[in-house]
């Protein structure tokens, strides 16, 4: 399996494609002529995201038996799986509903697969957080890096990829993985750090809110790609990657959250402070 030439696929569905990301995997998708279809754990609240001419499903990924009728209904050649407790911060504060959501989720799907999708494609989103805290050596990040998960989140999503690799190898599946390192752009929700900065200076301009931004680890360094960029990435994968095999995905290149700040304040052009507070990067 593979598709060292590049196949071109013409039914896409994303479950948990009313996100951040899904919203922008699915117009890039629409815009090269593919038909399109995308899941929410609550499509009503996608309505205004721009779907008019693309199917919403309700899809609870722990209900199994929803996922396989789902994939009989829609009859996808490839499925990006994007549902997931999204967020390091909620990962914390819920590690049950995380780890049910992105390790018992996935492993639905991958039932699912197994059932009747395996002429099916499934490209499989994880994250860069799941090499943890990376020595000087190791950089760049290769793919055989050892993984290191530091928090929950990044635990269920090594999880996921270990369970899909097996789940590839055992019953033949055509799964692509993939290690996305951070990614920022209009409409990302506050609760990631590079949206929440963006908010506040916006705030300030406004003369909504004093002229201080509140940060915090400013010296954690994280590689930031346009989300825009990564669903490119993520279709390039749909059509070319090895079954199998996991993909870093990013711009290769780490900043400091402290530049990331300077360069939004340099935007904002005005005076503005930044205090910080202790706590773990989101
Ligand atoms: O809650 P909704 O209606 O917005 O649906 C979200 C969906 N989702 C679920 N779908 C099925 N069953 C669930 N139990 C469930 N819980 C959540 O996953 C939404 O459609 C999607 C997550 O969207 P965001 O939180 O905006 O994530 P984002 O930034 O688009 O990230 C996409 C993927 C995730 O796997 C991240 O962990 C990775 O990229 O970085």
């Amino acid at each position: 399996k593979g598709n060292p030439d590049g196949e071109i696929f013409m039914m896409s569905l994303i479950i948990g494609g009313t996100g951040f990301v899904g919203t922008y995997l699915a117009g890039h998708l629409k815009s090269m002529g593919q038909e399109v279809a995308v899941t929410g754990a609550h499509a009503e609240k996608a309505a205004h995201r721009g779907f008019a001419d693309v199917p919403v499903y309700d899809l609870d990924i722990l209900d199994k038996e929803a996922v396989i009728g789902l994939l009989e209904k829609t009859k996808p050649d490839c499925i990006f799986h994007l549902a997931a407790q999204s967020s390091v911060a909620a990962s914390w504060k819920d590690p049950g509903r995380t780890i049910d959501v992105n390790v018992k989720g996935s492993t639905n799907l991958l039932d699912a697969l197994r059932e009747n999708g395996k002429h099916m494609r499934a490209v499989l989103i994880g994250s860069g957080e799941e090499y943890g805290r990376v020595r000087p050596e190791e950089i760049p990040v290769r793919e055989s890096n050892q993984i290191r998960p530091g928090n929950i989140y990044a635990a269920t999503k090594a999880c996921q990829n270990m369970i899909a690799s097996i789940y590839a190898s055992a019953y033949d599946l055509d799964i692509v993985m993939v290690r996305a390192f951070n990614h920022i752009g209009p409409n990302q929700p506050s609760v990631f750090a590079v949206s929440d900065f963006c908010r506040q200076a916006a705030q300030i301009k406004a003369g909504r809110q004093a002229a201080v931004i509140r940060a915090g680890n400013l010296d954690a360094r994280r590689d930031f790609t346009d989300v825009r960029d990564i669903v490119r990435a993520y279709v390039l994968l749909a059509e070319r990657g090895q079954s199998g095999e996991t993909y870093n995905v990013g711009s290769g290149h780490a900043k400091s959250i402290a530049e990331v700040l300077q360069i939004i304040i340099e935007q904002a052009a005005g005076a503005i402070r930044i205090e910080t507070a202790k706590g773990p990067m989101q």
